[in-house]
């Protein structure tokens, strides 16, 4: 069976898992904390972060682009990259622009400051990387709203990998309590409400969710 390196509340190792999910591959999930760095875990993650996955041969992949799209080759159905090589760039376009683009501020200001720092770990939030993050999410909204441009879906109008990796950045964004405001942005928050309810990702919603409250 596959081993998967990670924690709740991640939004690269949910990644990962909404696309084990729909897959449907069976894993193990073993907890691994981003904050502690064995030399064991240093050998699956030389840059020490989560997620990491071993093979049933127990070798081992770090980075959740990498590895969704070890599962991609893998495991091809359902397929979560289109076959076009123009749409299966954008595809990893997104992909880029959620892991690089959005997540320093979305996960790394917003989400660290509200629900790490304060919430779990009960210290005094940084202020000021809480303000920056918050005024810097205009324009994510506006460049995702102009994008999905009335489809359901990021690219090709099918649910793919595009939709799992901005997806898991909102999440964290809802985790810290902020949603997207439907009258500012109707066909973000129509998709971000599609796809947070299939049932592989709302599994996983309401896991963190479960953490969330016991935590808080
Ligand atoms: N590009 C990496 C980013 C992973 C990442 O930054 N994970 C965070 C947790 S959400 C982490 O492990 N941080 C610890 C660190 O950077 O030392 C991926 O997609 O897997």
């Amino acid at each position: 069976m596959l081993t998967l390196y990670g924690a709740l509340l991640s939004p690269f190792v949910r990644k990962v898992r909404i696309v084990l999910a729909e897959k449907k591959v069976e894993y193990e999930l073993v907890p691994q904390s981003p904050f502690e760095k064995s030399a064991e875990f240093l050998k699956k993650s030389p840059l020490g972060r989560i997620p990491a996955l071993d093979d049933e041969q127990g070798r081992s992949l770090a980075d959740s682009s990498i590895i969704a799209e070890y599962l991609e080759e893998r495991f091809p159905e359902p397929a979560l990259l289109p076959r076009d090589p123009y749409e299966r760039a954008r595809v990893r376009w997104f992909d880029e622009y959620a892991d690089g683009g959005m997540a320093p501020t979305l996960t790394g200001k917003i989400f660290f400051q509200r629900v790490v720092n304060t919430s779990l770990m009960k210290n005094k939030p940084d202020e000021a990387a809480l303000a920056d993050g918050i005024q810097e999410l205009a324009r994510f909204f506006t460049y995702l709203e102009d994008e999905i441009d009335g489809n359901d879906y990021l690219v090709g109008n099918t649910f793919s990998l595009a939709d799992i990796s901005v997806g898991c950045q909102l999440i964290n964004l809802r985790h810290a309590h902020i949603s997207i405001d439907a009258a500012e942005h109707p066909t973000l928050r129509r998709w971000f409400d599609r796809v947070t309810s299939r049932p592989s990702i709302a599994a996983l919603i309401e896991q963190d969710q479960g953490f969330l409250g016991h935590q808080t």
